[in-house]
């Protein structure tokens, strides 16, 4: 997969060197390229932004270097032979960055990321590339950051390691919170490795049983649980299809019933734990 990054922080994007996505590129699976936005600003100062038409409070990015850059990014790229590219803009206003999303953009041979500082980009920008590519606006979550760069790492990680060969074990993603599968749409439950004894804190005994039948139960137990406490808008909007008659009797325990539609919710004399 080749990544192109325009930015004007160039520096801010050197986590991409380090850990799983550098040695991804190391070994080749990641071929990136981050650009300095600046490079395409002609004048004196390098100006890449300007006053907002309409007026308010800060800076909006102008469409000259964005244009100029972008341009070349693309033109160089086909050069050297990449697929059909997406954009990933990120960008507050965007749409939740979710694992669906990661596994779609991880199936593209060619991405480009546009991070912006100050207000945003001018939106004629994407306006005119969203009319020859696919342009994904995307939010890592609600909060604001001062530029889209800490968002281009999240995304890059989440997309490299669902890259072919990038984890060693192909299982490690099987079971991650929110990927497809039997725990999808569950958070993980807790985990344990050696010793069995640490500081007066044991291990559950069922995960030294060597039964892997009641370890996978009790591990579905745990994340049923974590998810209830932590994030019950991931067990109300479930599938009851996805829920296994003892899942049912975890969820009851829990305090959650099914509803005329089938979907659980609180039971309504449940008290929260
Ligand atoms: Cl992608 N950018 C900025 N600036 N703030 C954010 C974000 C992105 N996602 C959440 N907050």
């Amino acid at each position: 997969m080749r990544l192109d990054v325009v930015t004007i922080f160039p520096e801010y994007l050197e986590p991409l060197n380090v850990s799983l996505v550098g040695k991804a590129r190391a070994a080749g699976t990641l071929d990136v390229h981050v650009h300095d936005l600046r490079a395409w600003a002609h004048d004196r100062h390098s100006t890449v932004d300007d006053t907002p038409y309409g007026g308010g409070p800060g800076m909006v990015m102008k469409t000259g270097p964005w244009g100029e850059a972008l341009d070349q990014v693309l033109a160089d790229g086909y050069e050297a032979g990449a697929g059909r590219p997406a954009l990933v803009v990120p960008t507050p206003s965007g749409r939740p960055f979710t694992q669906a999303l990661a596994v779609d953009l991880s199936r593209a041979p060619w991405l480009i990321f546009t991070p912006a500082r100050y207000e945003g980009i001018d939106s004629r920008v994407t306006a005119e590339y969203a009319t020859r590519l696919p342009v994904h606006e995307v939010s890592i979550g609600d909060y604001v950051l001062a530029g889209g760069e800490a968002a281009v790492l999240v995304v890059t990680e989440a997309v490299a390691r669902l890259l072919p060969g990038v984890l060693g074990n192909a299982q490690s993603h099987a079971d991650d919170s929110f990927a497809p599968g039997p725990m999808a749409d569950l958070l993980e439950g807790p985990v344990y490795t050696k010793p069995p004894r640490w500081r007066g804190h044991g291990v559950p005994e069922v995960l030294l049983s060597g039964h892997h039948g009641k370890v996978a139960r009790w591990r579905r137990d745990e994340a049923l649980r974590r998810t209830a406490a932590l994030r019950p808008d991931l067990i109300a909007r479930a599938d009851p299809a996805a829920f296994d008659r003892r899942d049912r009797e975890m969820l009851s325990i829990l305090g959650w019933q099914p509803g005329p539609d089938g979907r659980f919710g609180p039971s309504p004399d449940a008290v929260e734990e």
